[in-house]
């Protein structure tokens, strides 16, 4: 596979960068922690490596190197497409080069060849109760492919530790292409008529997800399907579903059981459940106000969900300090495709109120909206209405970034995660030193 051979022929000079480094600066000190920061989630803390993606604070995501807007452009792209092939996407976030069209499409050849979802796999999402989350069957479904792991069985086998990254790559691969089939089947089963999927050889990886929910507008949505898989594949190391995924990984569990893992911290409402809490408050917007309100009546509403105790969904960032380029990529591609839906022209107007409500009571750090503030409103455009289902969208998204990042970590052999934690008394000690 052109993706083993790549990283076969880089892994000798990243053993040795890595070896050096730690070998001639293994002592250096690179950041300091205080109580705050222990009792805060660890928030900031420098205890982490990706050199798959990074956030910027002041700038925002770059995966290896490449902010959003030289991503979109410079990756290849269908025939006929603006949008880039996300089989692109994931060469540049696996090899750290913008690929060729040939390189992007033999990435989603692979995919094709490796789609099949058991029939077991649909058998026992069929058992479960009506009511039952969408995030949680997802969840379940990664879990159950386990039994297919190529790298639970080398390790069975008892193969060298220097090898582990190609079963990890191999699951990595078959994974990812099953899970646009997968979610699509929970999207069927929950919402429409509860037929398999099948995945189109011809078609890319966006285009098929678009295909296989059987939307109306099946060219349009494959785009927004390129686009918010490539945006929500990867935000470095530290949120939740890609720490998780990392977590679980580090003690030699394979991808199945370290990405159902992901998945389940993607699911809470401060990560990524938060997409479909902002499309909800949108909602009641245009609802109570039977449209785009005006900027007055907008700014008292957003006033009304803080002094309800609330947080405003899609606004302030643990890391970010700015607007967030996904944001900014998803308002462009909405702009120039449907400007005057409700929604849209809604999700602008508070954009333009909601940072200075924010600012006004002064606890957000960052008043600004990330990439959730708007994405719900673009599916909802195209007709995928059903909320619990987003988290699942976002989910076959961020398999991309975390498979990437599980894949180097075996690769350059990184340990077990085991930080160590204190008593409050301790701390308390310590603080009267
Ligand atoms: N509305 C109201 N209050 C907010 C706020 C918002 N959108 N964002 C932050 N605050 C508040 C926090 O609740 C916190 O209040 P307390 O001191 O009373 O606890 C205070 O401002 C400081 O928070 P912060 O340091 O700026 O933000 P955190 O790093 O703690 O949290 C986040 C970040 C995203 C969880 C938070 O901004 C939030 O809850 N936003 C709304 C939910 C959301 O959009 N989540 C999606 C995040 C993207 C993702 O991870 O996928």
């Amino acid at each position: 596979m052109m993706l083993h051979d790549k990283i076969s022929a880089q892994l000798p000079g990243w053993r040795e960068r890595v070896k050096n480094l730690v070998k001639d600066n293994g002592e250096k000190v690179i950041d300091q922690v205080n109580i705050g920061q222990v009792y805060g989630g660890m928030r900031d803390i420098k205890s982490m490596v990706s050199d798959i993606s990074y956030v910027d604070p002041g700038t925002g995501i770059k995966f290896r190197g490449y902010s959003i807007p030289e991503v979109l452009d410079k990756l290849p792209k269908p025939d006929g497409a603006e949008i880039p092939f996300v089989g692109g996407l994931f060469h540049l976030l696996m090899i750290g080069e913008i690929p060729t069209t040939a390189d992007a499409q033999e990435v989603e050849v692979e995919w094709a060849k490796r789609s099949t979802v058991p029939g077991y796999v649909y058998s026992m999402l069929r058992t479960m109760p009506k009511d039952t989350h969408p995030m949680v069957l997802l969840s379940q479904a990664v879990l159950a492919l386990e039994n297919g792991s190529k790298y639970a069985k080398a390790y069975h086998d008892g193969i060298k530790k220097d090898l582990y990254w190609e079963s990890t790559l191999e699951d990595a691969m078959d994974l990812i292409a099953k899970l646009p089939v997968i979610a699509a089947f929970i999207y069927q089963l929950k919402y429409r008529d509860g037929k398999e999927p099948k995945y189109n050889p011809k078609l890319d990886f966006g285009a098929n997800f678009s295909h296989m929910l059987g939307v109306k507008d099946e060219k349009g949505y494959a785009e927004l399907s390129r686009l918010y898989f490539i945006l929500h594949s990867d935000h470095e190391a530290g949120n939740v579903s890609a720490h998780t995924t990392h977590l679980v990984g580090s003690a030699l569990s394979d991808p199945y059981f370290a990405f159902s893992a992901g998945l389940n911290g993607l699911a809470g409402p401060l990560h990524g459940l938060a997409n479909q809490e902002c499309l909800d408050w949108l909602i009641s917007v245009r609802d109570q106000f039977g449209g785009v309100p005006s900027r007055e009546e907008l700014y008292k509403y957003a006033w009304d969900t803080l002094n309800g105790g609330k947080v405003i969904p899609g606004y302030g960032h643990a890391v970010l300090r700015v607007t967030d380029p996904r944001f900014t990529a998803q308002l462009e591609f909405a702009k120039k495709r449907f400007p005057d839906d409700v929604l849209i022209r809604l999700a602008e107007l508070v954009y333009d109120v909601v940072p200075v409500v924010l600012k006004e009571q002064g606890k957000a750090k960052n008043p600004a909206p990330n990439v959730d503030a708007i994405s719900g409103a673009l599916q909802y455009y195209y007709g995928v209405c059903d909320f619990d289902f987003y988290t699942v969208i976002f989910g076959v998204g961020r398999v991309l970034g975390v498979m990437a990042n599980l894949v180097w970590s075996r690769a350059l052999g990184q340990p077990i995660e085991r930080p160590k934690s204190l008593t409050t008394a301790m701390m308390e000690e310590s603080a009267k030193k």
